[in-house]
């Protein structure tokens, strides 16, 4: 068999999956692409760490035992193994750095500490070592690496010659992993492995760049921050390593998971709807939600969803100074679910006491009332200063749930403004209260929103395209020589 014609195999190597594990978007999407790549006829399997979180539900079969890592016992490794929709997912063991506690050590998700460096070198070298042994059931072609988490793996892999080529995917620029490099050397010499390779930032180790310097390919999860993050404003200091590149990081968009996000058959919302019956079928989530909340009730209030980690790149704190007005002089009510930064989180909860009955805050992640939001909100927001590819808007859209959105990134490639949703320039309120005030000038005209949320209804934002985008890169460089 030529090398064309073979079933070219992939492994992809996160930090998170869903549905074993999920924090925010990197979860949805390495939890969902490797299905649908499988589809296209690639062999493709998963490797993640084996946290002790992952439900007790999926029967994992232990395939390797006591594998030595690095020195001394805590640097030994099990892995397991499960399949799932024709995918081999790979979980590894390890006491000491990859299986207490939480996925992350942060609630923002954004890495504030050593011990998060440790897992996730440490998960890079088991992957790395594991391959390298031979032990692993698994032969890949193609390794692709997701952000700085498994950044350090392409390093290994590339230093050390092996035979497979990789592709590295940025999800968020913002969060690199960076660390002291003298702290990471010390760690590792004291396990008899070498750092003297990795690049030195001032002083310290950045493992989003080492994945970006060492990888084949670089891809980022929307066209437009591939071009965004060769600039100044939206590089995070790593622009020049980016477009120093021999070529520009390639620019897939996102896909989402028709089968879970899907009004038709939903479990998790009130009543099922489609496109037909939508205006009815919003009504009820709607005055359902409501009830749920506490807030007053009534179809003619117009909801205003938010389903975010609240962090800065997020721009919540662009509708803060928005919600007293809107809700008093347009009885427009607000409904947010997110954590992360406390300031952020006490601004919202400050506004859910002052105006209860229009404005409703849950802090944490609840996958079910995050659907019950999609399904009952006519608009949705997402005023990021930043947005590598955005789901929310994706799923708000596939809800009926017209976005409004700032131009940027992934937000910018997957809406229309005027069409299907509303878009805004400059990152500051009033930029937003303008593109809010569009929208609720629409919300009464029940024709436009009609034809506004059937076009929204109407995109596709399915995997199947975008997989094969993939499939065609990963066959390209799995035949270069
Ligand atoms: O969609 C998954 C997600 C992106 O824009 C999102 C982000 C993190 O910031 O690729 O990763």
């Amino acid at each position: 068999m030529t090398r064309k014609n073979k079933k070219i195999k992939i492994l992809f190597a996160a930090s998170e999956a869903a549905p074993f594990v999920k924090v925010g978007g990197l979860g949805d999407v390495a939890g969902s692409l490797p299905s649908a790549l499988a589809e296209t006829g690639l062999k493709i399997a998963l490797i993640l760490p084996r946290y002790e979180t992952i439900p007790k539900k999926y029967r994992l079969k232990p395939i390797v035992k006591n594998f030595a890592v690095s020195g001394g016992k805590d640097g030994n490794i099990n892995v397991y193994r499960l399949t799932k929709d024709e995918v081999d997912v790979f979980f590894v063991e390890n006491k000491k750095y990859l299986s207490r506690g939480p996925v992350y050590f942060e609630r923002t998700a954004l890495a504030g500490s050593f011990k998060e460096i440790q897992r996730f070198l440490f998960f890079s070298l088991s992957v790395f070592k594991i391959l390298a042994s031979g032990k692993l059931p698994y032969e890949p072609d193609v390794i692709h690496a997701h952000d700085w988490h498994t950044g350090a793996l392409v390093s290994f892999l590339k230093k050390s010659g092996f035979p497979a080529k990789n592709v590295f995917t940025i999800h968020n620029l913002e969060n690199q992993g960076a660390w002291n490099a003298k702290a990471i050397s010390n760690w590792f010499s004291g396990m008899s492995v070498r750092a003297d390779f990795f690049r030195e930032f001032g002083e310290k180790f950045n493992f989003m760049a080492e994945g970006i310097i060492n990888a084949d390919i670089v891809t980022t999860v929307s066209p437009s921050y591939s071009a965004e993050i060769g600039t100044v404003r939206y590089g995070a200091g790593l622009e020049k390593i980016i477009s120093g590149r021999r070529s520009r990081p390639i620019g897939i968009l996102n896909g989402i998971d028709y089968d879970f996000y899907n009004p038709e058959t939903d479990r998790l919302i009130w009543p099922n709807y489609s496109a037909k019956t939508l205006n009815q079928g919003k009504e009820k989530n709607k005055v359902a939600l409501q009830k749920f909340c506490g807030l007053n009730i009534g179809t003619d209030k117009p909801i205003f969803g938010v389903v975010s980690r609240l962090t800065g790149q997020k721009g919540i704190k662009l509708s803060i100074p928005l919600i007293k007005d809107l809700a008093e002089k347009h009885d427009a009510q607000f409904v947010f679910l997110g954590q992360g930064e406390k300031i952020l989180e006490e601004k919202l909860t400050d506004a859910s006491r002052k105006y209860g009955k229009n404005v409703f805050v849950k802090i944490g992640f609840d996958e079910e009332l995050a659907h019950k939001i999609y399904a009952a909100s006519d608009f949705f927001l997402m005023p990021s200063l930043f947005e590598p590819c955005g789901l929310g808007q994706m799923i708000a859209m596939r809800y009926g749930a017209v976005p409004i959105a700032r131009k940027t990134g992934g937000l910018k490639d997957t809406i229309k403004d005027g069409e299907n949703g509303f878009l805004f320039e400059n990152p500051d309120s009033d930029s937003l209260g303008k593109a809010a005030l569009r929208a609720l000038r629409l919300f009464p005209d029940k024709a436009r929103l009609e034809k506004f949320r059937r076009r929204c209804m109407k995109e596709n934002f399915s995997w199947d395209k975008q997989a094969l985008k993939y499939a065609k890169l990963y066959h390209n460089i799995a035949n270069a020589i």
